[in-house]
C-alpha cells in the first residue's frame, strides 16, 4: 500500500512518519520546497517532542519521501490548514486545491480522507467536486472524514492512542478507513457519518472555548467583586459534579481560538453560546491590556516616574514555543503600542530570538522591573522570590 499526505505541517508530518514507522510506503506533499528537502535530509522544520527521531528514522528506512507535487497512491490524506478570513468564515480553499491535485491520479477503489478542521458539509463538497471532474469513478471512490485530534507538546503519543471518530460519505468508505487507521491506531475507532464526524471536531474545540468562557467570566466577577478567583474556582470543583476550567489572558492557538467560528459563521442564529464565549475570551486578552496600562498610570501617580515593567510569557499556552494566535503576544503588542517613556521587559524562556520583541531572561527581568505581569503559567515562573515592593499582576495563576 501507499499512501500520499498532502500538507507536512504539525499535524501532517507526524502522521506521516507514524504510518512509515508502520513500514507504509508514504510520499509526503507540501507546496514549499525548503519544508522538502528539510524532511528529505531526514531533519524536521517544525517543534515537537519525538518527532525528530520518528522523521529521521522514516526517511533513513526509505518509507517516507517528501515532494512537491501529489504523487500517486491507493489512500490519499488532506492534512492542509483550513484558517478563516477576516469575516470569520471558514477559508476551504487549502482543501479544494489539495483535492484538485489529487483528482487527476485518483483510480477506482482509492481512499480520499480529509482530516483538516472543517466546516460541516466540506467532505460531501470535495466528493461533489472530484465526481464532477471524474464521473466515471462515481461510486468507485471510499470517501471520508476523520479529525485529528492531538494535543500540541504530545502529538506523537497522541496520533497512537487517541479515538478517532471517522464518517464516510457511505458506509462502505466509512468502514475502508477505519481498516485504514487501525494499520496505526490503537485507540479506539468509532463509525459515524462525514457530517457528524466534521461537526464533532467543531464540537470539541467549541466545548472547551465555552468552558474557558465560564473561567474567564468568573475571573472578570470575581476582580470587581474582591474575590480570589483561583482560590473560589478550587473550592468549586471540590463539588463532585462541578469541574470549572482554568482562567487566563485569554484563548490562543490555531484551533481552540478558531474553530468555533467554523460553527458561529454557518450557524449565527443558533450558536449564542459558542459566539458569545468568543467574544469573552477575547475580551478577556483586551482587558488584561488594560489592567497593565492602569498599573502604568497608577505607579506613576503614586512615585512620579515611570516604572518598568515585565511582561511574563508570550507563548499561546505554558512550556510550548508556539506563538499563533497567541492572547499573550497580543497583549505585548498592545501596551507596547501605547509606551512612552517606561522600559519593558519582554519574557519567553521558550524563545532565543524574536523579529519585534527583544526576550529578556525572567531572572533578570523579575529583578529589574517594578510591575510584573504574568500572561503564561510557564513552569518557570513558579515559585520565583519576588521582593515586596513589585506591583504583580497575575493573569495565569502563576501564584496560585
Ligand atoms: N486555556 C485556558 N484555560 C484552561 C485551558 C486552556 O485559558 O483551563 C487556554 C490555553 O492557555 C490556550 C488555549 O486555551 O491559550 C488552548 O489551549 P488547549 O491546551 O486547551 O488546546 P490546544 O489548542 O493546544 O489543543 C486543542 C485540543 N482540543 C481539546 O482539548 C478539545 C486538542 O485535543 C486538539 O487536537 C487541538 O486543539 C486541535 O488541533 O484542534
Amino acid at each position: 500500500m501507499k499512501v500520499t499526505t498532502i500538507g507536512l505541517g504539525y499535524i501532517g508530518l507526524p502522521t506521516s512518519a507514524l504510518i512509515a514507522q508502520n513500514k507504509i510506503q508514504v510520499c509526503g506533499v507540501d507546496v514549499n520546497p525548503n519544508v522538502v528537502e528539510t524532511i528529505n535530509k531526514g531533519e524536521i522544520h517544525i517543534i515537537e517532542p519525538d518527532l525528530d527521531k520518528a522523521v529521521a528514522s522514516s526517511v533513513k528506512d526509505k518509507f517516507l519521501k517528501a515532494y512537491t507535487e501529489p504523487q500517486e497512491a491507493e489512500v490519499y490524506l488532506v492534512v492542509v490548514p483550513t484558517p478563516f478570513k477576516g469575516n470569520h468564515e471558514p477559508d476551504i480553499s487549502y482543501v479544494e486545491a489539495a483535492t484538485n491535485g489529487i483528482i487527476p491520479l485518483l483510480k477506482e477503489d482509492d481512499l480520499y480522507i480529509i482530516e483538516s478542521t472543517s466546516p460541516v458539509g466540506t467532505t460531501e463538497k470535495m466528493a461533489k467536486l472530484i465526481y464532477n471532474q471524474r464521473p466515471e469513478l462515481k461510486g468507485k471512490l471510499h470517501i471520508a472524514y476523520c479529525p485529528e485530534r492531538v494535543l500540541p507538546g504530545n502529538v506523537m503519543y497522541e496520533l497512537v492512542h487517541n479515538d478517532r471518530v471517522i464518517g464516510g460519505v457511505d458506509e462502505q468508505s466509512t468502514q475502508k478507513a477505519i481498516d485504514f487507521y487501525r494499520l496505526f491506531v490503537k485507540g479506539e475507532l468509532h463509525a459515524t457519518n462525514a457530517r457528524t464526524a466534521e461537526m464533532c471536531k467543531l464540537t470539541e474545540n467549541s466545548s472547551r472555548d465555552v468552558q474557558i468562557a465560564f473561567a474567564n467570566e468568573l475571573s472578570l466577577i470575581c476582580d470587581k467583586a474582591d474575590i480570589d478567583v483561583w482560590e473560589l474556582i478550587k473550592l468549586a470543583n471540590k463539588h463532585p459534579r462541578v469541574n470549572i476550567l482554568q482562567p487566563g489572558c485569554g484563548v490562543g492557538g490555531h484551533c481552540i481560538a478558531v474553530d468555533p467560528y467554523f460553527i458561529t459563521s454557518e450557524f449565527p442564529m443558533e450558536s449564542q453560546i459558542i459566539g458569545k464565549a468568543r467574544e469573552i475570551n477575547n475580551y478577556k486578552s483586551f482587558w488584561c491590556a488594560e489592567q497593565v496600562k492602569k498599573a502604568k498610570h497608577d505607579f506613576k501617580l503614586k512615585y512620579g516616574r515611570a516604572p518598568s515593567i515585565a511582561l511574563m510569557g508570550l507563548a499561546f499556552k505554558p512550556n510550548i514555543d508556539d506563538l499563533r494566535e497567541s492572547p499573550a503576544k497580543y497583549i505585548a503588542q498592545k501596551i507596547m503600542q501605547d509606551a512612552h517613556d517606561e522600559k519593558y521587559f519582554i519574557v519567553e524562556p521558550n524563545i532565543k530570538d524574536h523579529q519585534v520583541f527583544k526576550i529578556t531572561p525572567y531572572q533578570e527581568a523579575v529583578k529589574e522591573a517594578d510591575i510584573i505581569a504574568f500572561l503564561v503559567a510557564h513552569k518557570e515562573f513558579k515559585n520565583l522570590q519576588l521582593s515586596e515592593d513589585k506591583v504583580i499582576l497575575d493573569f495565569a495563576g502563576v501564584r496560585k
